[in-house]
């Protein structure tokens, strides 16, 4: 997810059975991708 060439967040590396969150800021659908395996995406839904 990005804005400008500019990601709007990076978790980083998040092991199994660990959790991560981040505040979005601006109501949207936003796609998102792992970067270790780039075939696995999502998309986070703010409204
Ligand atoms: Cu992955």
């Amino acid at each position: 997810m990005e804005v400008s060439g500019v990601p709007l967040f990076d978790s980083g590396s998040v092991p199994p059975g660990m959790l991560w969150d981040s505040t979005f800021d601006s109501v949207g659908t936003f796609g998102y991708h792992c970067s270790i395996h780039p075939w696995m995406t999502g998309r986070v839904m703010v409204g």
